[in-house]
């Protein structure tokens, strides 16, 4: 077992039993020029998750922890996408419109793809994700219980979004979700301060907090043993 500081209090995981969960880390969302930024969003403050992250996955490939990907995104047509998700917006730049990098947040066009930086080593799931959070239709649940995963160190995009949704459908099925600070971003500050305040709170309403290097510090003696 190891242990590290975080919010609200001490946090204990069984490396073996642990996975590393990247949440939608795709270029639609993070790209200059792609569907975020078009959207007049300041796709900077996701792009800080970027090195942090790639230190993150790093360790945690060393340490020999199990490591999911995910994204968000529809079958090109559109069967999957509700009208109550996809009537939203300029309907210009709508899910599956032609967007600079593709079709918006449809599967197999390249904005939709995961960015280069951190993209997933062989071997390492990918899960495709209708909605924003990533157990809804689809078999992360499952794939979780056949890993005999029981904890969740969880990062990527948005913090207010799909990171939250999913750690709180995590926290829901009985998951310890320790979300890392550094490798989670929204494209509103208010919203990553607050998201982040939200998951603590009340003794840790849903998960716990901390950083990256913190969390890195405590993988060490899994690290040493490898
Ligand atoms: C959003 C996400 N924000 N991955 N998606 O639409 O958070």
């Amino acid at each position: 077992m190891a242990t590290l500081e975080a919010l609200p209090g001490p946090f204990t995981f069984d490396p073996a039993t642990t996975a590393l969960l990247v949440i939608d880390m795709q270029r639609d969302f993070m790209e200059p020029g792609g569907f975020g930024e078009t959207l007049g969003n300041d796709v900077s403050q996701l792009r800080r998750t970027i090195a942090p992250t790639a230190a993150l996955l790093a360790a945690c490939r060393a340490a020999g922890l199990t490591i999911i990907h995910t994204r968000e995104g529809h079958l090109p047509d559109l069967s999957d996408c509700p009208p109550a998700k996809l009537n939203r917006g300029d309907p210009g730049m709508r899910i599956g419109a032609p967007g600079p990098m593709g079709r918006i947040l449809i599967r197999g066009e390249y904005g939709h793809d995961i960015i280069d930086e951190l993209a997933p080593a062989p071997g390492e799931p990918v899960v495709d994700k209708p909605g924003k959070g990533a157990f809804y239709a689809t078999g992360l649940g499952e794939l979780l219980t056949s890993l005999g995963v029981r904890s969740l160190v969880v990062t990527g995009v948005t913090t207010e979004v799909c990171v939250h949704t999913t750690v709180r459908e995590a926290n829901d099925r009985g998951y310890e979700c320790l979300v890392l600070s550094d490798c989670v971003g929204s494209y509103f500050p208010e919203f990553q301060e607050t998201g982040l305040k939200m998951i603590a709170a009340q003794g840790g309403i849903f998960g716990w907090v901390a950083d990256s290097p913190t969390f890195i510090a405590a993988l060490q003696p899994t690290l040493q043993r490898t």
